[in-house]
């Protein structure tokens, strides 16, 4: 194909031999020498073969943190100098931005301009935001009563366990990574067996820009074994997690045995309302792409769209023909708008969930084929006519498909909106400032978009209400999952 991108010889490179895991400053073997292939989602042809950390590299990689962390140059290093690496490890990201684009999209299959245009740019931001943060992570001085000077410290949590999903795998990286790092902690991260070749480049940039070791461990593996190994660890002090909801609660028990802390960032069933006063000609293409994005792989996806019911049949007949002229294909395809999803498990997830929208009698009006006889490809479905009741409407689908919901004035919708486990986003499309402000205020979601969807930046926070999580990731909010605040009394008589 024409537009079809060369593949950089970086790239190429880089995918050659058994990718290896990051363990103390060294590229090293698993202990057991199991192996997994990681796929290129829209041909199933292997990318590269992977190192999988099993208990023992877990162990390893933990104990190199601890020594990083109580022993190493990063202890002693100044916050500045601390910052200085980070925004080092942010210059190489940019200097080498075209090759991280291109493993992001070979590995997950999300289109390439995407990866180039938000990925890539918004963790490379990520970083840098995080590095102006380490010189200022202040306490406070208390006016205590009697002769007393009182002061806190925020201190680096120690070593942190972090784990991430397929969806976002770089952009999740820097998320964990950039505010641990600002505070001082050092960290094992976990990326998903389906996409860990973002972060393994991440790690390798990590070590041309100079981290010391031990201070940025990087172990792919599974779920069950590897994540599990982790979070059981008894010498690490936090659980960093973004992925599904019933995986959260199952990390949050095992936590409890050593009473870790934890930050969770979880699903979402985020409603998305559009009130007849909108700009349609925004609000429309801005509610489509709420859901499709990364082909609807998001947890804050708009999956809930809620349409008056006077412009109703309108709304959902302009955004069904919208649906219809995404145009869909491999990532690396410079004009693709939709790739694949991301895995064989994930299209039949979603498929089924397509297939009982039908049988549960939502309207179909866009979409609803899928077909993973080359890659993972599900067309961009809309259901019109879906109630609340439907699994469609209550379920996290992760993937591109759009309940579409008639509601009749204000206080229903928000009441409806409002009626679900998750709370992690929420989108209004308005032109009354009232109703924007009142409706923010009444929904309970960790982030409301008014007449934008999607938008992020390093600097705001991120995380859910409800079932969708706990703690925040970003802004300075994100600083205080990896501090802990310690109240120093001296005696001044
Ligand atoms: O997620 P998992 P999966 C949702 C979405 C999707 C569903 C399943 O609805 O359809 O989850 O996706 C690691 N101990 N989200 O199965 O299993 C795992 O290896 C420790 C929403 O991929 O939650 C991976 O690194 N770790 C979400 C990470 O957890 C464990 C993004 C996420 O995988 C583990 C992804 C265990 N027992 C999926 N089991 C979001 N919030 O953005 C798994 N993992």
């Amino acid at each position: 194909m024409e537009n079809t991108l060369n593949i950089n010889p970086r790239v190429l490179e880089f995918l050659k031999g058994h990718k290896k895991l990051l363990i103390n400053g060294q590229w090293v073997e698993s202990t057991s020498e199991k192996t997994f292939e990681t796929l290129d989602p829209s041909n199933k042809k292997v990318l590269a073969v992977v190192n999988q950390a099993g208990r023992e590299d877990v162990d390893k990689a933990v104990r190199a943190a601890r020594k990083a962390f109580e022993e190493g140059p990063w202890k002693r290093m100044s916050a500045s100098e601390r910052g200085r690496l980070i925004y080092k490890l942010a210059d190489l990201m940019e200097e080498r931005q075209e090759e991280l684009a291109q493993l992001e999209t070979l590995d997950n299959g999300k289109p390439i301009r995407e990866s180039q245009h938000a990925d890539v740019p918004l963790a490379i931001d990520h970083f840098r935001y995080y590095a102006g943060w380490a010189t200022k992570i202040v306490g406070q001085t208390i006016p205590v009563s009697g002769e007393f000077l009182n002061y806190t410290r925020h201190e680096p949590i120690g070593v942190v366990g972090q784990i991430i999903p397929w969806n976002f795998p770089l952009l999740m990286s820097a998320w964990k990574l950039g505010a641990a790092l600002a505070t001082g902690c050092t960290t094992v991260l976990k990326p998903a067996p389906q996409t860990p070749l973002s972060a393994l480049y991440l790690g390798e940039l990590a070590l041309e820009a100079g981290f010391p070791e031990g201070v940025i461990n990087i172990i792919p593996g599974d779920g069950p074994v590897t994540g599990a190994a982790l979070v059981e660890h008894p010498d690490v002090d936090k659980v960093a997690f973004t992925g599904s909801t019933p995986v959260g609660k199952n990390i949050m028990r095992q936590c409890a045995g050593t009473l870790k802390k934890i930050s969770l960032e979880l699903g979402g069933k985020s409603p998305n309302i559009i009130l007849p006063d909108a700009d349609m000609k925004q609000a429309l293409p801005g509610a489509l792409t709420g859901v499709m994005f990364n082909q609807g792989q998001v947890c804050c996806a708009g999956s809930r769209l809620f349409i008056q019911k006077k412009s109703y049949d309108n709304v959902v007949a302009d955004l069904a023909s919208l649906a219809q002229n995404i145009r869909q294909g491999p990532g690396m395809e410079q004009t693709t708008e939709m790739g694949p999803l991301v895995s064989q498990t994930q299209f039949n997830t979603v498929s089924e969930y397509i297939e009982n929208g039908k049988e549960e009698g939502a309207e179909l009006v866009s979409g609803g084929d899928y077909d993973h006889n080359n890659g993972y490809f599900v067309k961009p479905t809309i259901f019109a006519n879906v109630n609340d009741d439907m699994t469609i409407a209550k379920q996290e689908i992760f993937g591109p498909v759009v309940a579409a919901m008639p509601f009749e004035n204000l206080d229903d919708v928000i009441n409806r909106a409002n009626d679900s486990d998750y709370g992690l986003a929420a989108g209004l499309w308005t032109q009354n400032l009232k109703n924007a402000h009142y409706v923010a205020n009444e929904l309970k979601a960790g982030t409301v978009w008014v007449n934008c969807y999607n938008t992020f930046d390093a600097a705001s926070p991120f995380g859910g209400y409800k079932q969708s999580g706990i703690g925040r990731e970003m802004g300075s909010y994100a600083l205080e999952n990896y501090t802990e605040i310690k109240s120093v009394w001296i005696n001044l008589k």
